[in-house]
């Protein structure tokens, strides 16, 4: 792995995938990009991982795509190079996602940081689609993540301007779960990791699994795939210990079973 580092914390079932093209303000190339979903995939099946935090550095989560590898390409080599399943990819990860984000989480970033479950801010995250600014528009989810995250009004505001929005200002449209002192983030989402990892992770990934589902679905068809994962929940012996835990006055100890 040239870009990314990955960090596997057993102990307490966390794994940190942290962006490392510093000069570059961590500009998501296709290598790059390539290696954060094998490292996913990876995470994803690795039974002593549950909870995945996703990161940069201080001064930058991702700047966006990489805009000198993107420069001269035709409509035919992007539609060959086929991004997309890549993206895809990412965003079928099971395991819940929290992205850690400080400094600029712009373009492709911010639409990185969006496909993770839940973001924890820095003070000085700044929130931006600026591809306006280089006559192109969002291309993986921004149009509609970022709508449905902020509503109509706000969406469109920054796409159509480009405009950033810091970390408290994207607290207040509800894009990020916590905004912290810079030096606290990554902190932050540790703690939440292992909260989180606390937990039955089956659990954890099949309410996951159907929240997302709200977001593709109708109501009806939403509460279907709820409510079959709510009886599968019962089918795993983390339901049985949880429960058992709970009734005995004692802390579970959650097997993933
Ligand atoms: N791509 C390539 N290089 C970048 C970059 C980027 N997005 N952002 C920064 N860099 C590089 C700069 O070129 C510079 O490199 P050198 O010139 O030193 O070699 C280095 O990082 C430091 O950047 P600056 O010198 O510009 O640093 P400043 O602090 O002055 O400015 C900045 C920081 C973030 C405001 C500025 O760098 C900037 O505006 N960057 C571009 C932001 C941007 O426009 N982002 C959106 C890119 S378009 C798709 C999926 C995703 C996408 C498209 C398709 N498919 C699945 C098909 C996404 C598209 C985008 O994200």
């Amino acid at each position: 792995m040239e870009y990314i580092k990955v960090n596997k914390q057993y102990a307490t079932h966390i794994a940190l995938i942290e962006l490392n093209r510093p000069k570059e303000l961590n500009a998501l190339n296709l290598q790059l990009m390539g290696e954060l979903r094998d490292a996913l995939k990876e995470l994803d099946d690795d039974d002593n991982v549950r909870v995945i935090i996703l990161t940069g550095n201080e001064k930058a989560f991702a700047a966006g795509a990489d805009i000198k590898q993107m420069a001269d390409k035709t409509a035919i080599d992007m539609l060959k190079i086929d991004q997309f399943s890549t993206w895809d990819q990412i965003r079928k990860t099971k395991k819940p996602l929290i992205a850690a984000v400080s400094g600029f989480a712009l373009g492709g970033g911010c639409e990185l940081a969006m496909t993770c479950d839940m973001i924890i801010a820095s003070e000085s995250a700044k929130f931006g689609q600026p591809e306006i600014k280089i006559g192109v528009m969002p291309g993986a989810g921004g149009t509609q993540r970022l709508t449905k995250a902020i509503g109509k009004a706000k969406a469109m505001e920054l796409v159509l301007t480009g405009r950033f929005i810091s970390g408290e200002e994207a607290m207040g449209y509800g894009l990020v779960n916590k905004v912290v002192p810079t030096e606290m983030y990554l902190y932050e989402a540790v703690q939440m990791a292992k909260e989180i990892a606390s937990m039955s992770p089956i659990a954890a990934q099949l309410a996951k699994e159907a929240i997302n589902r709200s977001f593709e679905t109708h109501l009806d068809e939403g509460l279907t795939l709820e409510r079959k994962n709510f009886y599968l929940a019962f089918a795993t012996e983390d339901q049985k210990e949880g429960m058992k835990a709970f009734i005995e006055k004692r802390k579970p100890e959650y097997k993933g079973k």
